[in-house]
């Protein structure tokens, strides 16, 4: 079973690999915002528990089950972005509404929302028609 807080270094970690080739550890301190300290203490946990391979002076490489989880990760943080996106949530708000419920779902209410993403992208005039609806309470809302 992976934290909260593993997965937000698992999901980074996957993040910095695709996009440059490989994670440092300053690297990850610096996209969450922690001490180097704490991103050694936890990629040591994440190596033992068979998640990455870490060596001091050869940095880190992701293991297939970390790569696996990794990839779930970051697709369910993308899913989750689309998901406030197409509801309508102010741009400004979602990514860190996204890394404030992300952890606490379940796969299965994941799988759901994939279904309802899915829902509004086969056909616009859904998302027509919720935008009209958003627009009849909005003006509901101003007048009382
Ligand atoms: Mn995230």
């Amino acid at each position: 079973m992976t934290t909260p807080s593993m997965e937000d270094y698992i999901e980074q970690i996957y993040m910095l690999i695709e996009e440059k080739g490989y994670a440092r550890v300053s690297d990850i301190a610096e996209a969450l915002a922690v001490h180097p300290s704490s991103v050694t203490k936890m990629v040591q946990k994440l190596d033992k528990d068979e998640y990455l391979i870490y060596e001091k002076y050869r940095g880190l490489i992701l293991t297939p089950k970390g790569k696996k989880i990794g990839k779930r990760l970051v697709y369910r943080h993308e899913l989750l972005e689309q998901f406030l996106r197409i509801i309508g949530v102010d741009e400004e708000k979602i990514y860190d509404d996204v890394e404030g419920i992300e952890h606490h779902l379940s796969w299965n209410s994941i799988d759901r929302i994939g279904d309802l993403v899915q829902f509004f992208e086969e056909n616009d005039e859904r998302s027509v028609q919720l935008k009209a609806i958003q627009k009849k309470n909005e003006q509901t809302n101003q007048e009382s």
